[in-house]
Protein backbone atom coordinates (compact mmCIF):
# COMPACT_ATOMS: atom_id res chain seq x y z
CA UNK A 1 0.00 0.00 0.00
CA UNK A 2 1.47 3.21 -0.89
CA UNK A 3 2.03 5.74 1.91
CA UNK A 4 4.05 8.78 2.56
CA UNK A 5 6.61 9.26 5.53
CA UNK A 6 8.56 12.46 6.70
CA UNK A 7 12.15 11.51 7.15
CA UNK A 8 14.66 13.87 8.47
CA UNK A 9 18.30 13.38 8.40
CA UNK A 10 19.24 15.53 11.74
CA UNK A 11 21.71 18.27 12.21
CA UNK A 12 24.40 15.60 13.50
CA UNK A 13 23.88 13.60 9.91
CA UNK A 14 24.19 17.13 7.99
CA UNK A 15 27.46 17.99 9.74
CA UNK A 16 28.92 15.00 9.25
CA UNK A 17 28.09 14.96 5.95
CA UNK A 18 25.94 11.67 6.05
CA UNK A 19 22.82 13.54 3.83
CA UNK A 20 23.82 11.57 0.73
CA UNK A 21 23.93 8.42 2.16
CA UNK A 22 20.84 8.51 4.16
CA UNK A 23 19.00 9.57 0.89
CA UNK A 24 21.28 6.81 -1.15
CA UNK A 25 19.29 4.38 0.92
CA UNK A 26 16.27 5.40 0.84
CA UNK A 27 16.19 5.83 -3.01
CA UNK A 28 17.86 2.20 -3.34
CA UNK A 29 15.22 0.41 -1.29
CA UNK A 30 12.77 1.83 -4.04
CA UNK A 31 11.03 4.58 -2.77
CA UNK A 32 10.66 8.30 -3.85
CA UNK A 33 10.96 11.42 -2.65
CA UNK A 34 8.42 13.93 -3.36
CA UNK A 35 9.13 16.89 -1.30
CA UNK A 36 12.86 18.18 0.42
CA UNK A 37 14.10 21.32 2.00
CA UNK A 38 17.41 22.23 4.22
CA UNK A 39 16.31 24.42 7.13
CA UNK A 40 16.83 25.04 10.67
CA UNK A 41 14.05 24.35 13.41
CA UNK A 42 12.92 27.29 15.49
CA UNK A 43 12.07 25.65 19.21
CA UNK A 44 7.98 25.77 18.48
CA UNK A 45 8.38 23.91 15.84
CA UNK A 46 10.82 21.19 17.13
CA UNK A 47 8.49 21.73 20.36
CA UNK A 48 5.14 20.70 18.52
CA UNK A 49 6.81 18.00 16.33
CA UNK A 50 8.77 16.18 19.58
CA UNK A 51 5.25 16.83 21.27
CA UNK A 52 4.60 13.02 22.71
CA UNK A 53 8.20 13.74 24.48
CA UNK A 54 7.54 16.88 26.33
CA UNK A 55 7.20 15.19 29.50
CA UNK A 56 10.43 12.90 29.33
CA UNK A 57 13.80 14.10 31.00
CA UNK A 58 15.32 14.55 27.58
CA UNK A 59 13.54 16.80 26.13
CA UNK A 60 15.10 19.79 26.40
CA UNK A 61 18.58 17.95 25.62
CA UNK A 62 16.34 16.97 22.46
CA UNK A 63 15.00 20.16 21.44
CA UNK A 64 18.64 21.56 21.56
CA UNK A 65 19.70 19.13 19.42
CA UNK A 66 17.00 18.97 16.91
CA UNK A 67 17.41 22.92 16.67
CA UNK A 68 21.32 23.23 16.35
CA UNK A 69 22.32 23.53 13.44
CA UNK A 70 20.40 22.82 9.79
CA UNK A 71 18.86 19.58 9.09
CA UNK A 72 17.16 18.27 5.86
CA UNK A 73 13.15 17.11 6.07
CA UNK A 74 11.77 15.28 3.16
CA UNK A 75 8.64 13.53 2.21
CA UNK A 76 8.97 9.99 1.16
CA UNK A 77 6.43 7.42 -0.44
CA UNK A 78 6.23 3.78 -0.98
CA UNK A 79 5.59 0.69 -0.25
CA UNK A 80 4.52 0.68 3.39
CA UNK A 81 6.76 2.85 4.00
CA UNK A 82 6.62 4.39 7.49
CA UNK A 83 7.79 0.75 8.94
CA UNK A 84 9.85 0.37 5.66
CA UNK A 85 11.88 3.54 6.74
CA UNK A 86 11.35 2.60 10.48
CA UNK A 87 13.63 -0.45 9.37
CA UNK A 88 16.24 1.47 6.98
CA UNK A 89 16.97 3.33 10.27
CA UNK A 90 17.01 0.82 13.00
CA UNK A 91 16.36 1.12 16.83
CA UNK A 92 16.54 4.16 18.35
CA UNK A 93 19.20 3.59 20.28
CA UNK A 94 22.45 2.81 18.10
CA UNK A 95 24.19 0.75 19.77
CA UNK A 96 21.03 -2.22 19.37
CA UNK A 97 20.60 -1.08 16.26
CA UNK A 98 21.39 -3.61 13.09
CA UNK A 99 24.16 -3.19 11.60
CA UNK A 100 22.90 -2.49 8.04
CA UNK A 101 20.82 0.13 9.05
CA UNK A 102 21.68 4.02 9.21
CA UNK A 103 21.83 4.03 13.18
CA UNK A 104 23.74 0.91 13.65
CA UNK A 105 26.47 1.72 11.10
CA UNK A 106 26.79 5.70 11.38
CA UNK A 107 25.99 6.53 15.15
CA UNK A 108 26.72 5.34 18.81
CA UNK A 109 24.17 7.82 20.61
CA UNK A 110 20.93 8.12 21.20
CA UNK A 111 20.90 11.37 21.75
CA UNK A 112 22.76 12.00 18.06
CA UNK A 113 20.70 9.78 15.93
CA UNK A 114 20.75 10.77 12.89
CA UNK A 115 17.50 10.13 11.24
CA UNK A 116 13.88 10.48 12.10
CA UNK A 117 11.12 8.63 10.94
CA UNK A 118 7.38 8.76 11.46
CA UNK A 119 6.33 6.15 13.68
CA UNK A 120 2.74 5.38 12.43
CA UNK A 121 0.66 6.72 9.76
CA UNK A 122 -1.02 8.62 11.76
CA UNK A 123 2.17 10.71 12.99
CA UNK A 124 3.23 10.62 9.15
CA UNK A 125 -0.01 12.57 8.48
CA UNK A 126 0.95 15.06 11.32
CA UNK A 127 4.54 15.62 10.70
CA UNK A 128 3.83 16.00 7.12
CA UNK A 129 1.48 18.25 7.42
CA UNK A 130 4.22 20.48 10.07
CA UNK A 131 6.95 20.26 7.60
CA UNK A 132 5.00 20.68 4.15
CA UNK A 133 1.80 22.16 4.78
CA UNK A 134 1.21 22.78 0.59
CA UNK A 135 2.57 19.58 0.21
P1 LIG B 1 12.62 7.43 17.40
O1 LIG B 1 13.43 8.61 16.91
O2 LIG B 1 13.32 6.14 17.13
O3 LIG B 1 11.20 7.47 16.93
P2 LIG B 1 11.62 8.27 20.02
O4 LIG B 1 10.44 8.84 19.30
O5 LIG B 1 11.36 7.37 21.16
O6 LIG B 1 12.60 7.52 19.00
O7 LIG B 1 12.52 9.47 20.56
C1 LIG B 1 12.73 10.61 19.76
C2 LIG B 1 14.16 11.02 19.88
O8 LIG B 1 14.44 11.41 21.23
C3 LIG B 1 15.16 9.91 19.58
O9 LIG B 1 15.40 9.77 18.20
C4 LIG B 1 16.38 10.38 20.33
C5 LIG B 1 15.78 11.05 21.56
N1 LIG B 1 15.74 10.11 22.69
C6 LIG B 1 14.91 9.05 22.85
N2 LIG B 1 15.17 8.40 23.99
C7 LIG B 1 16.19 9.08 24.56
C8 LIG B 1 16.93 8.91 25.78
N3 LIG B 1 16.65 7.92 26.63
N4 LIG B 1 17.92 9.80 26.04
C9 LIG B 1 18.21 10.81 25.19
N5 LIG B 1 17.55 11.02 24.03
C10 LIG B 1 16.57 10.18 23.74
MG1 LIG C 1 9.64 8.74 17.42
Amino acid sequence: MTERTLVLVKPDGVARGLVGEVISRIERKGYRISAMEMRTLDRATAEEHYGEHREKPFFAELVDFITGGPLVAMVVEGNEVVVGVRTLMGVTNPIEAAPGSMRGDFCTLVGENLVHGSDSNASAAKETALFFPTH
